[in-house]
């Protein structure tokens, strides 16, 4: 089964919870990044804790081991159960955010090819490869990939095997998600839903890739 898991990139509290309210039965899980976590502040993980779906801080965390701990330390004690971070900083930082997040049973996502048409300036050539690589070496539970390039993906999963792979960009970002979903464990949406009329309905819709 492919998951479904909703990107809550809104600015507000009570809009954030009625949108994952509505569209609770249709995911499998909320990725809460730096636009709602620096509306609400974290406590934003203990509105969303009554829906029971696990809690992805979107945090791209990308600075020292030291600095990485702590801030996946707050993570976690605020209620997320799983952190993504940048793999680029290095095998002992990304080792870091991997340490933290297992210590607390939750689960830690390297970064290692972003979606948007910049990210191959600096991805391609080889670091998006490299970065699945220390995904591996660090013990990460998986990868980000992008869904605007699914031969990409397929490239990546040659490299982290049968670790799990979350994709962003189908939707707003032009990624079409049936060819997508066949690649991937999960498969992450924003706009798409949260900005959708009916948010629920337009969940209900996505999530015929979860069957
Ligand atoms: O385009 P949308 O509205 O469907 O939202 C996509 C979300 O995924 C948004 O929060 C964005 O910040 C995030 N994202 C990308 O779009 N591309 C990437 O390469 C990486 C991410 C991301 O979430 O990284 C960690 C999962």
């Amino acid at each position: 089964m492919t998951e479904l898991i909703l990107s809550l990139d809104v600015l507000d509290r009570k809009q954030a919870v009625s949108i994952a309210e509505a569209c609770a039965p249709f995911i499998d899980a909320i990725k809460v990044g730096y636009p709602l976590v620096l509306a609400t502040g974290l406590t934003i993980a203990s509105d969303l804790a009554d829906l029971a779906l696990p809690l992805i801080a979107d945090f791209k965390v990308a600075d020292i081991p030291n600095t990485n701990r702590l801030i996946c330390e707050a993570v976690f004690s605020a209620g997320f159960d799983a952190v993504i971070a940048h793999g680029f900083v290095g095998a002992d930082a990304a080792r870091t955010c991997v340490e933290v997040a297992h210590k607390h049973s939750g689960a830690a996502y390297i970064v290692t090819e972003m979606s948007h048409p910049g990210a191959t300036e600096f991805f391609h050539g080889g670091v998006a490869e490299r970065l699945a690589e220390l995904a591996v070496s660090s013990r990460a539970d998986g990868i980000i990939a992008p869904a605007t390039r699914p031969e990409r993906i397929t490239r990546l999963r040659e490299i982290v095997g049968s670790k799990a792979i979350y994709s962003p960009g189908v939707g707003a970002q032009g990624g079409d998600i049936d060819t997508v979903a066949r690649l991937v464990d999960g498969v992450i949406v924003g706009r798409s839903i949260y900005e959708a009329e009916d948010p629920g309905a337009e969940a209900e819709r996505f999530s015929r890739i979860r069957r």
